[in-house]
């Protein structure tokens, strides 16, 4: 296998993280999207939604997201289970999963492409060349605050998303938390659920990759 991947990019982290907490070790590639190579005719071969990341398979088949990739990589190495083992818990898995992604994950990038220079003409990913509309930006860092309360209240009797496991879902959560720094978003003083849940999983190994 092959791993498509951008050393400071959030999505592509969040499979990097997944790959260590399964012990595995896979040969990366490095797509320059500071650089626009995403944009290139070589990566929009590779990767038509020009985003990474992509697993390509041995046999040169490519898997072109997070969602996708985690789930292969579940299904190819089982244990540690990160999406789950019995059915209550996949299901309570991939419910906070979703939410991790689209309140965390989405809203960060909503208020960064919506306002950052670097992402004028680009605020959405792909080919078709958004333009930012600056009042999704303050909405994106509303939704942040929202999603930073959210969390708490998640955490506050539990020791991971999800519940009693370490999950993908705290693997989203942990990324989204980062990535809302690039809009000078922290974890409030007063989310002590959160924060206590921040300071765990960020000592694990995997959260320095
Ligand atoms: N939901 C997708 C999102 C992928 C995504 O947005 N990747 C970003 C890096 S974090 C990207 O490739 N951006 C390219 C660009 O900005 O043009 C996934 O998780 O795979």
């Amino acid at each position: 296998m092959k791993f498509y991947d951008c050393a400071p990019a959030p999505s592509p982290r969040r499979v990097r993280i997944f790959i260590a907490e399964k012990g595995m070790e896979i040969p990366t590639v490095e797509v320059d999207l500071r650089a626009h190579e995403q944009h290139g005719d070589a990566f929009a071969t590779i990767n038509p939604h020009r985003t990474v990341p992509v697993l390509e398979l041995d046999d040169g088949r490519r898997i072109t997201n997070t969602a996708g990739i985690c789930a292969y990589l579940e299904s190819f190495q089982a244990r540690p289970a990160l999406l789950g083992e019995t059915p209550l818990e996949k299901a309570r898995i991939a419910e906070m999963e979703w939410r991790m992604e689209t309140q965390g994950m989405m809203a960060v990038g909503e208020a960064l492409r919506n306002r950052a220079r670097g992402f004028r003409g680009r605020a959405l990913t792909g080919a078709a060349g958004f333009e930012q509309i600056p009042e999704l930006a303050e909405r994106g860092l509303r939704r942040i605050d929202l999603y930073f309360e959210e969390l708490d209240s998640i955490l506050a009797d539990r020791p991971f998303v999800a519940g009693e496991r370490f999950s993908i879902a705290d693997i989203t959560a942990l990324v989204s938390v980062d990535f809302a720094g690039w809009v000078k978003k922290r974890l409030p003083e007063q989310a002590v659920h959160a924060r206590r849940w921040y300071e765990s999983v960020n000592a694990r190994p995997s959260a320095r990759l």
